[in-house]
């Protein structure tokens, strides 16, 4: 695939210098595009279609909430994304092989990281999607939903089923106990969907995808800067990107981390999160979403690990593997830091209501 060829078809400034590959991303493949002189630089991504089946849809919602963003903040070019139409005026782009390919201007003096090691990260973090939920809560457009049913337990249990009854890699039958797991949460976890179902907890902008490594740090003042990755900004509710969030900055370790005794929920870390989350969004959380505001990180990571296992008894077609049993290990891995967190629920709780009876 010629990248060099493709940033040419994209209205960017400035003469490409170099075009290398970045990080390591599970889903769509990235690029950083160097320019000579003045000119900015890019990120130019290949976006994957088997996962986004629309991408010009998802690429419309990109585009509407960063717009929406840029009216309201100081430093719109900076402050969040900035989608580079083709020289034709779209979005996006389709390649001869059917690839889709999008470019963003790469917001210079930024750096982005993998695991929290301060809680001032952690604080800076939950401001920073905090304040991208609150920037969007008078965003009243219809937003496409990019990948359905993406956090409805409801709808991932079907596909659950789905794939134990088909079996594809013949792997159910060594699973057994893993398979437990999954079960023995159901109802309790679709207990919880219900009630955004019925409407008690409600519906907002969300990101979905708020994993430490998709918010962008200033360099210069160490302070959150803005949240990237916006492929899944959907309707859903706001208690997923605050559990998404906890299962990677409280997390002690990383998410596959096959060694399981240095996976655990650090409750420093969640009280760190909260209260940089809590100082944007304390005044227009609804009471339901304050009630569940705790039990949110243990739905989404029970959700991962759902995901993770189905994945691996789907023989591996969703994410990206590194080595045969990865998708196991980061089952295991995820299931250990949902126990982590059923034990430290209590606590987990008491953080919240203390950090809701502040000021
Ligand atoms: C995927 O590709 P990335 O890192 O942005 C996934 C998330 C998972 C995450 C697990 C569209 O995100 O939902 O939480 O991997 N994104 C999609 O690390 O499925
Ligand atoms: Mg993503």
């Amino acid at each position: 695939m010629d990248t060099l060829n493709i940033i040419g078809q994209f209205a960017v400034e400035g003469k490409v210098k170099e075009i290398t590959p970045l990080g390591e991303g599970f889903i769509n493949d990235t690029y950083i595009v160097r320019t000579e002189g003045g000119a900015p630089d890019y990120i130019l991504q290949r976006k994957n279609h088997y996962v986004f089946p629309d991408v010009p849809a998802m690429m419309d919602n990109i585009v509407a909430v960063t717009e929406h963003i840029k009216r309201k903040v100081a430093d719109p070019m900076r402050e969040t994304l900035t989608v580079v139409d083709t020289l034709d005026g779209r979005h996006c782009l389709q390649d001869a092989e059917g690839n889709w390919w999008a470019v963003c201007i790469l917001i210079p003096d930024t750096r982005t990281y993998d695991t929290a090691d301060t809680p001032e990260l952690c604080r800076q973090g939950g401001i920073g999607i905090g304040r991208f939920q609150a920037l969007l809560s008078d965003f009243d457009k219809p937003l496409a939903e990019v990948i359905k049913g993406f956090h409805n337990i409801r709808w991932r249990f079907t596909q659950w089923d789905e794939a134990l009854a088909a079996d594809r890699a013949g792997r159910v039958a060594s699973l057994q106990e893993e398979c437990g797991w999954i079960e023995a949460r159901r109802d309790e976890m679709l207990d919880f969907w219900k009630r955004f179902e019925d409407g008690i907890i409600p519906t907002r902008v969300t990101h979905n995808d708020t994993k430490l490594s998709n918010i962008l740090f200033d360099t210069r003042t160490g302070k959150v800067l803005c949240a990237i990755d916006l492929d899944t900004v959907m309707s859903s509710t706001s208690l997923n990107d605050v559990g998404d969030a906890i299962r990677s900055y409280a997390n002690a370790t990383v998410e596959d981390d096959p060694q399981l005794d240095r996976v655990r929920l650090r409750p420093e870390m969640f009280e760190a999160y909260m209260d940089g989350y809590l100082s944007e969004r304390r005044d227009t959380l609804s009471d339901s979403e304050k009630e569940w505001l705790a039990f949110a990180p243990r739905y989404i990571t029970f959700e991962q690990t759902l995901r993770f296992l189905m994945d691996y008894i789907d023989g591996d077609r969703y994410y990206r593997i590194h080595y045969p049993e990865h998708n196991l290990v980061r089952t295991h891995s995820q299931y250990r830091l949902l126990q982590s967190m059923e034990g430290q629920y209590g606590r987990m709780q008491d953080i919240v209501g203390r950090l809701l009876e502040e000021e």
